[in-house]
């Protein structure tokens, strides 16, 4: 647990690593424009120093963020200071001035060259995206927990680089099986290295209720006493979630937290009798099977509880987006449903927020600032592709593409099986800008990738089936469609092994890739 608690997340001392130099073209995403140096490489010594944009204490964090990380490795001091107002002509620069336009809010220019290494950004998120990108090309021991003999050489290169989509998204299901903060934070250390901007957390579903509401506490106090298999559930109290949202946004990750209905709504049900039609509270749940339960669409209670409910997640959440679920409700008739799904987005746009939803919303039908979430299998949906011409933006998350809780093959322990298998190519082989008929570039606001988690229980389990897959996921919303090729995906993906060895991240060893 100490070692979760880290910060970049390297959880044990690995064996000494070697510190050889990294090719300058095996970043993940890859970049819009990577052009090498070809024989010039820059060294990080111990009298090297991180310069930073004078009076931007996003910019001095950014920056302490990078010399924590290279100090435990390195063992050097790195003192962080102010830049001179001059670019400097030695150390590490992250400046707030001189990247082109192109680079927009997140992209960023990295120069690196013989004397010195410079990141500029328009913003502090474009900065951040640019030291991920800085990490990648050092060598992996620079990811390690503890002190290692270098050198440290980063081959010479100009990188200008900016994303294809502004939602960029991993999801985790914390209500299946419970996932305590550190295993979360923990995640938004790995999914951030991939310049993954958005974690939506599932944070309720039959199984288990995971957040505090004050206004109803028997949600998450008995509500989430339990999950999948029947062991003892848990939740977030409120200071928990404000911590984890203000640990992602350290990291330039949003928090979408979903409270899933009018279906997968049992723990709530179960936790107060009044919210059922009948007045009677169903048992606690602790199966799999999804669409047996809904809130009831014709008691005045139900919209009550969601105001409160939805208002209080509002209040705990700077980022823009509720995510309202609206999947698999076929306990739900379709009049009620629309009914339900109505009344919850005005609901949450009278708190502020811009609804998600998963796909089945458009049918509701969605309000015109919705966001529809696609989770199907095939690469035609009529209603879909209505909505989207109609002006509703849709996150793609194919589940036979994007879905992490697919089995790898059919010897994968973990995971399921109903959307098919995911090896690395199905999750890299396909375009978000042109995969659904109908729903082209300018209708899709990014990619995310969910890990449902019946099966899953623990970071081990996260990481195997996130790494490599996720990052594939990664470099769709990130790399312009140009970029797009299988065998260089292959060698830098490959590049992260080594990298994910010191980080002590268990992934899949897929045969697909070419490991070096
Ligand atoms: C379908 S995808 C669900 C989830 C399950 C998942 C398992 C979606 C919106 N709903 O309730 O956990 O399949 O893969």
């Amino acid at each position: 647990i100490l070692a979760l608690t880290g910060g970049w997340g390297a959880p044990t001392a690995p064996a000494a690593v070697q510190a050889s130099s990294v090719s300058f073209t095996s970043v993940v995403p890859a970049p819009v424009v990577t052009a090498p140096a070809s024989g010039v490489t820059h060294q990080i010594t111990a009298t090297t120093t991180i310069y930073t944009e004078p009076g931007s204490p996003a910019a001095a964090q950014i920056a302490g963020q990078l010399a924590a990380l290279l100090r435990r490795s390195t063992g050097y001091t790195l003192p962080v200071v102010d830049a001179p107002s001059t670019t400097p002509t030695d150390g590490i620069a992250l400046l707030l001035s001189g990247a082109p336009p192109a680079a927009g809010s997140e992209g960023y220019q990295l120069d690196v060259s013989a004397p010195s290494i410079a990141v500029r950004a328009n913003q502090p998120a474009g900065l951040f995206a640019g030291v991920q990108t800085l990490r990648q090309l050092l060598p992996p021991a620079a990811e390690s927990a503890t002190a290692q003999p270098g050198p440290w050489e980063i081959a010479a290169g100009h990188i200008l680089d900016y994303p294809r989509f502004s939602h960029r998204g991993a999801m985790l299901d914390v209500a299946r099986h419970f996932l305590p903060v550190p295993v979360v934070e923990r995640y938004i250390d790995e999914i951030a290295l991939y310049k993954v901007n958005r974690l939506h957390l599932h944070l309720s579903d039959d199984q288990g209720w995971r957040i505090a509401v004050n206004s109803w506490p028997n949600l998450a106090v008995y509500g989430g006493s339990t999950q999948v298999g029947g062991g003892t559930g848990g939740y977030y109290t409120q200071d928990e979630y404000r911590q984890i949202v203000a640990y992602a946004a350290a990291r330039y990750v949003m928090i979408i937290p979903e409270i899933d209905m009018p279906g997968h709504t049992n723990a709530a049900l179960a936790s107060y009798a009044d919210l059922n039609c009948d007045g009677v509270a169903p048992k606690l749940y602790t199966g799999t099977r999804v669409g047996f339960s809904s809130l009831c669409v014709s008691k005045e209670l139900t919209y009550t509880f969601l105001d409160q409910v939805l208002g209080e997640i509002a209040g705990l959440t700077p980022g823009a987006y509720l995510h309202i679920g609206g999947d698999e409700a076929s306990s739900t008739t379709a009049t009620d449903y629309s009914t339900f799904m109505n009344r919850a987005q005005q609901i949450v746009a009278a708190h502020g927020k811009t609804v998600v939803g998963w796909h089945d919303v458009v049918h509701a039908p969605a309000l015109p600032s919705t966001v529809a979430q696609y989770w199907g299998t095939t690469t035609a949906d009529a209603a879909v592709a209505t909505a989207a011409q109609n002006g509703t933006k849709i996150i793609m998350s194919p589940a036979n593409r994007a879905y992490l809780d697919m089995k790898y093959n059919s010897r994968t322990k973990l995971g399921q099986r109903w959307a098919g298998f995911i090896d690395v190519q199905d999750a890299y082989g396909w375009d978000p800008g042109a995969y659904l008929s109908g729903v082209g570039e300018t209708s899709v606001l990014g990619v995310e990738a969910p890990l449902w988690t019946e099966t899953i229980q623990s970071l081990a389990d996260v990481e195997y089936m996130a790494f490599p897959r996720l990052p594939a996921i990664a470099e769709l919303g990130w790399s312009p469609a140009s970029t797009h090729d299988w065998t260089s995906f292959n060698q830098r993906l490959g590049a992260q092994g080594p990298r994910w060895r010191v980080m002590a991240i268990n992934y899949y060893h897929s045969t697909q890739v070419s490991w070096p």
